[in-house]
């Protein structure tokens, strides 16, 4: 299955008149507050968020798995369904591997396919999380921070046998997360899992090439419900910064404990220059790899808020972290979920690029918390979706993505070709 240019430009001119009339309305009505609509439109449609190749397929809770139709059943097909996406909306230019759920033998066939698809490969991920088949030691109890010195040395050669591979793909970043942890009080040393962490990333580091990253990925709890290795932002940082200018840390947004102010960390990540990017989710409870912006779509307004700000400050484009989606479930069709993620980050982007800095420093500085307050939601009220539909549209890419992924019946497709009972592999 291939989506045509024509058929996007079809499906556009039929959606163009109308869009143009929504279009020029918000650039008049930004125009009032001396915004440049097309600034923005630019920003936006520069914006690249990298698919994980394991939400291709339906998730699954630990009380079942309902698979839909037409899943990728390899490599090779989950790669063509981030084509399909990026087809669709120009604005998910890559994939992110997780191995061995992937594992990417034949690189050059593997490259080609993602070039010719317009796809790059975004940071690979490596897995300590789970025991393989023909595992020689377990990570039951842990895997970079085990007591075992042999389980370490599995976990460090994985993560160097995932630098490896993709090296071979072209990515240039290790993104590690470690369910490690404890379960009960008395379970493990909070001090020696740290240090053994600390020493089996040393090694991983050493084995990075000079133009890669290694992203740290913390997480409050789950798999491990007492006590988790690197449980939050501050551990991940002080990883990071003990490891050196080459570690960065990850933050997903299911990852923490409720009520956490996620903005405030990410602001005082991009002051440090170790914020390595995100994994896009939403969740009401924990992690629960919901929709993007399905949920909270304020604080994730407010998360863009602060990284338009960072990044400003940092003097860097929105290319210079890594933007990913971390979600998977398993009642929507995972593509056009994906859709909806990736719009929902624009979105939130283009909000939070049309606040009006000047006037909110000025509020801040004179301690008017009313306009201060308004002038944020001003922004997040403001509907910006002709904006977002203009920067796809500008990159070839659709004015309404769900609606072609719809009328071309992409799914019934997928399944004439692949088969209705199909498992992607991964979670
Ligand atoms: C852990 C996590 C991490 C894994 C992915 C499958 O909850 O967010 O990023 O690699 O899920
Ligand atoms: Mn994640
Ligand atoms: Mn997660």
């Amino acid at each position: 299955m291939k989506i045509e240019q024509y058929q996007i430009d079809q499906h556009n001119d039929s959606l163009l008149s109308r869009h143009q009339k929504q279009l020029r309305y918000t650039n008049e009505q930004l125009g009032e507050q001396d915004i440049h609509a097309q600034g923005i439109i630019n920003e936006l449609a520069a914006f690249q968020v990298a698919i994980p190749s394991w939400a291709l397929g339906t998730g699954g809770t630990r009380f079942g798995r309902f698979s839909g139709g037409g899943e990728p059943r390899s490599l090779e097909e989950k790669v063509e369904d981030v084509g399909l996406l990026h087809a669709l909306n120009r604005s998910s230019g890559s994939i992110s591997l997780h191995i061995p759920w992937d594992i990417p033998e034949q690189a050059n066939s593997i490259i080609s396919l993602a070039t010719s698809l317009d796809l790059k490969f975004d940071a690979v991920n490596s897995n300590t999380f789970q025991d393989q088949k023909n595992q020689e030691q377990s990570y039951k109890f842990g895997s970079l921070s085990h007591v075992d010195p042999k389980v370490r040395k599995q976990a460090v050669e994985h993560n160097i046998e995932v630098i490896r591979y993709g090296k071979d793909l072209g990515s240039k970043a290790l993104s590690i997360w470690l369910s490690d942890g404890s379960c009960f009080p008395g379970q493990s040393s909070f001090v020696k899992s740290f240090q053994y962490t600390l020493e089996s990333l040393q090694e991983i580091y050493a084995a990075l090439p000079d133009d890669w990253k290694v992203f740290v990925e913390y997480k409050a709890y789950e798999p491990n419900f007492y006590s988790t290795v690197i449980q939050d932002w501050g551990s991940s940082l002080l990883f990071c910064q003990k490891l050196g200018p080459k570690a960065d840390v990850l933050v997903d947004l299911g990852h923490h404990l409720p009520n956490a102010n996620i903005e405030q960390i990410v602001a005082t990540l991009m002051m440090e220059g170790r914020l390595a990017g995100f994994h896009f989710n939403d969740s009401k409870y924990g992690d629960d790899d919901l929709t993007v912006g399905s949920i909270r779509p304020y604080m994730l307004f407010l998360i863009f808020v602060e990284l338009v700000d960072g990044m400003k400050r940092a003097g860097k484009g929105s290319d210079g972290y890594a933007w990913m989606i971390d979600a998977s479930h398993n009642v929507k069709d995972p593509l056009e979920d994906l859709l909806q993620s990736v719009e929902a980050i624009l979105l939130a982007y283009a909000q939070a690029l049309i606040v009006d800095r000047k006037k909110l420093e000025q509020a801040r500085n004179e301690n008017d918390v009313v306009l201060a307050q308004q002038i944020l939601q001003n922004a997040f009220r403001t509907d910006v979706r002709p904006l977002v539909r203009e920067s796809m549209r500008i990159n070839g890419g659709c004015i309404d993505p769900i609606g072609l992924f719809r009328n071309l019946n992409v799914r019934s497709e997928l399944m004439n070709e692949r088969g209705k009972l199909t498992v992607a592999t991964g979670l």
